[in-house]
């Protein structure tokens, strides 16, 4: 997994020059995709009467092929058949013919298949299960990212190399033989005319190999450069923090495929970005929802924020449907912003349970183990200060609660939601007459889960937000991945 990699130092600022004496606010640029280091989709939905988890691993490199797990939660699911295709345009409109995944011998609601996904972009996988209830479609977007090239092993470079070398020796010796005993009559013996036209058969064909190679190379290097044009760079972004909290974000195109811009970003689940801001040590957490004040440029007022370095971390959706998360940090001097408001909500270590009443959100965790790679349910339930469960949770953003994923160290940060990592406003466009997106089933109303798999072992800690009473309360949960 790609690392979340901090960039070049780049001071900021905006406001005079003497307010700048005041706070110093430098932005580092980094690297950036949907989600950070957690490229699975994992979506809990319905196929028409069926409840189904779906995980997607797209491929590393494209064209390649991802994987398909289809988990459904009944037993009466008879066939699960998947196909993939672009997630907007004509394309979408006309599904080729799909294939059937495979049913698990061991566990019957378990089908498994793979599709090869062919450009970088937005795509979504439709998943047309049929069983004893009837047929239902699911569609899943999946934004490919080409993350690399695939790099040649040192082992298959080796033998490539003797095969081209044998075939390059071959062709030179056989023109030389040619050269030198063709005009020869049966038994005639060499003379010194023709053992010369063989050598100067054999220089020209070597010439002539070596150009072949050197032409060869050169188309294959071009081949390979305009794939590396082709993996997925990150936006980045330029943050400034005025002496007044104000916090400015720009976003900048490094230059991908064509079809991203940054003037098409839509809101998910009612805001354009939704911004995490942490402390490295992850014990302060705010979700932020900065506006768009011109195209590519976030504004907005920051709560009262102590002296410190701070990751941020923002989440856009594009009318595509591609996701994206930007990273950046900054360092700033201690800000007097005021209170969080609206959507937004901010947690420290030292608050939880909640200050007002007490309540807090426990996490009802499976005995297992927890593995990287495995989709796993993370449910949680939300308790008064006497542990009795809470009933009356509102959806907070149109959503019953809201997680992020981050491991200890940075490098995975997901955000994901009781539907599961895709975001909401992908989902609607994948499927845009369906209206259960938000719609979950959890064992009680008190009760919230999110689907959801470590990509990596590792230490992580798991944020939890839910809402009641008009209020936010956040949950921290660690969890060590094997
Ligand atoms: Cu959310």
């Amino acid at each position: 997994m790609i690392a979340a990699r901090l960039g070049r130092l780049r001071p900021k600022g905006f406001g005079a020059p003497g307010l700048l004496l005041l706070l110093i606010a430098t932005a580092f640029q980094s690297h950036a995709r949907a989600h950070i280091g957690s490229p699975d989709v994992f979506v809990e939905s319905h196929a028409g009467p069926y409840r189904l988890f779906v995980t997607v691993r797209p491929p590393l490199a494209i064209p390649g092929v991802a994987d398909v797990d289809v988990l459904a939660t009944s037993d009466d699911v008879r066939d699960v058949r998947i196909v993939p295709l672009p997630l907007t345009g004509p394309a979408a409109k006309f599904a080729p013919v799909p294939d059937r995944a495979q049913q698990s011998t061991d566990d019957r609601r378990l089908f498994t298949g793979h599709l090869w996904l062919m450009s970088a972009g937005a795509w979504q996988v439709r998943v047309i299960v049929s069983g004893d209830r009837g047929e239902g479609t699911l569609s899943v977007p999946v934004p490919t990212l080409p993350q690399l090239t695939l790099a040649m092993t040192p082992a298959l470079r080796v033998v490539l190399f003797i095969l081209m070398f044998l075939l390059a020796a071959g062709f030179v010796a056989i023109v030389s033989a040619m050269a030198r005993e063709a005009p020869l009559a049966a038994g005639e013996a060499l003379d010194s005319r023709s053992r010369r036209r063989g050598r100067i058969a054999a220089a020209i064909a070597t010439v002539a190999v070596g150009g072949i190679i050197y032409f060869g190379n050169m188309w294959w290097s071009v081949e390979a450069s305009a794939y590396d044009r082709y993996v997925y760079k990150p936006l980045t972004a330029g943050v400034a923090v005025s002496p007044d909290a104000n916090l400015r974000l720009t976003l900048r195109d490094p230059g991908w495929i064509g079809s991203r811009r940054l003037d098409d970003l839509v809101p998910d689940h009612g805001h354009p970005m939704h911004l995490f801001v942490v402390s490295p040590a992850l014990d302060r957490l705010w979700h932020l929802h900065p506006r768009e004040t011109t195209t590519a440029t976030f504004e907005h007022r920051l709560p009262d924020l102590p002296a410190g370095r701070y990751e941020l971390f923002a989440d856009l959706v594009h009318a595509t449907g591609v996701s994206e998360t930007v990273v950046a940090t900054v360092e700033t001097a201690a800000l007097q912003g005021g209170p969080v408001s609206g959507d937004d909500s901010a947690w420290s270590a030292d608050a939880t349970p909640d200050p007002v009443d007490g309540a807090r959100i426990v996490w009802l965790r499976a005995d297992s183990a927890l593995v990287a790679k495995r989709l796993t349910l993370f449910t949680f339930r939300v308790e008064d200060a006497n542990g009795k469960p809470i009933e009356d949770l509102e959806l907070y953003m149109g959503m019953p609660g809201h997680a992020v994923f981050f491991r200890r160290d940075r490098s995975i940060f997901a955000h994901v939601h009781p539907s599961g990592s895709a975001p909401m406003a992908a989902m609607n466009i994948a499927m845009p007459s369906a209206t259960q997106h938000g719609r979950h089933e959890t064992a009680s109303p008190s009760t919230v889960s999110f689907p959801y798999g470590f990509p990596e072992p590792g230490e992580y800690r798991i944020f939890v937000q839910v809402k009641r009473a008009g209020r936010v309360i956040t949950g921290a949960f660690d969890a060590d991945v094997r």
